[in-house]
């Protein structure tokens, strides 16, 4: 199926709704430009050795390279968006090449061969947006990451352009790519270091490209929410394999979860099984006008559903939800924004003009508490876990009560099961990003 090529008329829509964007709320602001900020290399204490170079997605929001350290834009309602682009005159590295890609166009660009050539270009009441640096006080800007402007921009980020929509279906489709591969490595034996590399390779990314670290987890390492280990040796028995890992296009993330089981069937099998019908649920309620925390309480009951089902808890599904024993199994939010940044940033704001919704108390990782519009992409990612310290700590408040522990026992050593699908809302059926990548790559 061919694709558009999100570099060519997409890319210029894209920045015509970004200068609609500012223009709005920098007018809204009483402000008169704005100047964004890449970023600076940083460097190891006491060394020479850089860490990875990771972007403002401010920057990246506008202008698609991830290898700009030093470069700045400049934002002006009225006129074409400026790039200072940062290209050391340097024998030691490769400097950063200009692009010479189409987007460029859209760009007066010109370039600096040190950042702090920028500083003359600055004009006068421009605020800034990026990380701060040494000196930056002596560059005139009236304001540095106001608040209100802020808010604007980043309310403004959930709802996705069509440009970007189309960077994370290309950034989809590398990483179910990659999934099918450590799967197949998965099957094959291979330790999680092993898993994990088959998975950069096949996705295409180093380490430093991915848009967090991989989750690769054989057995009851499954049931460690972040773990990111990496044994090399394989285990002796193989059971089960969690992969939360992700892939980047023009920095738009996916982020994705699989559970594959070593041998079909058994209890853990029928586990993953209702756990899958359950995820497809879940996703089938994102939508335009849709309250968020209304599907992480929809997960609550299907977990509660699975858990009564599968025989893991002897009490009803009602009380397993209101007592609280389904965040012994589940005990992190059904999902979050998804765009430059893996867990996008805004899901908490209240409004365009700022002010914050916190998740319930007894829900406090929920990191996603809007109600969604079209264009909104949100991951959906149920888990269900058996993690010791949740069972001690429900074995000492009475909620154990209801647990069958011999269940429990039996499910443990395969650590636990998650599925995480990236979703864009829209005003009919849902887009669902990895299931139409993993189709169309088993297609292809
Ligand atoms: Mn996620």
């Amino acid at each position: 199926m061919p694709h558009r090529a999100p570099e060519n008329e997409l890319f210029s829509d894209h920045i015509g709704q970004l200068r609609r964007i500012f223009a709005e709320a920098v007018e809204a602001c009483g402000y008169d430009s704005v100047v964004i900020a890449a970023g600076q290399q940083r460097y190891r204490f006491l060394d020479d050795q850089p860490y990875p170079f990771a972007v403002n997605p401010h920057f990246q929001w506008w202008a698609p390279v991830d290898n700009a350290p030093g470069s700045f834009l400049h934002i002006e309602a009225g006129s074409a968006p400026s790039l200072w682009f940062h290209q050391p005159e340097d024998y030691w590295h490769k400097p950063p090449e200009m692009p010479n890609d189409a987007w460029l166009a859209e760009f007066n660009v010109s370039v600096i061969r040190h950042p702090s050539e920028a500083k003359a270009l600055v004009p006068a009441g421009a605020v800034f947006i990026g990380e701060s640096f040494p000196g930056i006080e002596d560059w005139g800007f009236r304001e540095i990451n106001p608040s209100a402007l802020m808010d604007r921009l980043h309310w403004a980020r959930a709802v996705k352009t069509p440009y970007e929509l189309e960077c994370m279906r290309i950034a989809a489709r590398r990483g179910a790519r990659a999934h099918v591969a450590a799967a197949a490595a998965f099957h094959r034996g291979a330790s999680e270091y092993g898993i994990h590399l088959a998975y950069l390779a096949a996705a295409g990314h180093t380490e430093a490209g991915l848009p967090y670290p991989n989750i690769i987890a054989l057995n009851e390492g499954a049931a460690i929410l972040h773990y990111t280990e990496l044994q090399h040796q394989s285990p002796a028995e193989r059971r089960s394999f969690l992969i939360d890992a992700g892939a980047q296009y023009r920095g738009y993330a996916c982020d994705i979860t699989r559970t594959h089981a070593a041998a079909p069937g058994g209890r853990f099998g029928a586990l993953m099984n209702a756990m899958e019908s359950a995820e497809l649920a879940l996703c089938a309620l994102v939508k335009a006008g849709t309250h968020y925390p209304d599907i992480h309480a929809a997960a609550h009951q299907q977990v509660a559903e699975i858990l009564v089902g599968e025989g893991i808890v002897t009490c009803s599904v009602e009380t397993a939800v209101d007592s609280g024993l389904t965040s012994t199994f589940f005990p992190h939010g059904i999902g979050h924004l998804l765009g430059l940044q893996v867990h996008d940033i805004g899901g908490h704001q209240a409004g365009p003009g700022g002010g914050t919704n916190p998740p319930p108390s007894a829900h406090r990782y929920l990191r996603l508490t809007r109600t969604l519009e079209a264009g909104t992409v949100v991951t959906i990612e149920p888990g269900i876990y058996f993690i010791d310290l949740l069972l001690n700590e429900a074995q000492r408040d009475g909620r154990g009560r209801d647990i069958a522990w011999d269940a429990v026992a039996e499910l443990k050593p395969f650590g636990g099961v998650r599925i995480e699908d990236d979703v864009v809302a829209t005003t009919g059926a849902p887009e669902n990003l990895t299931r139409d990548a993993f189709a169309e790559f088993s297609a292809a």
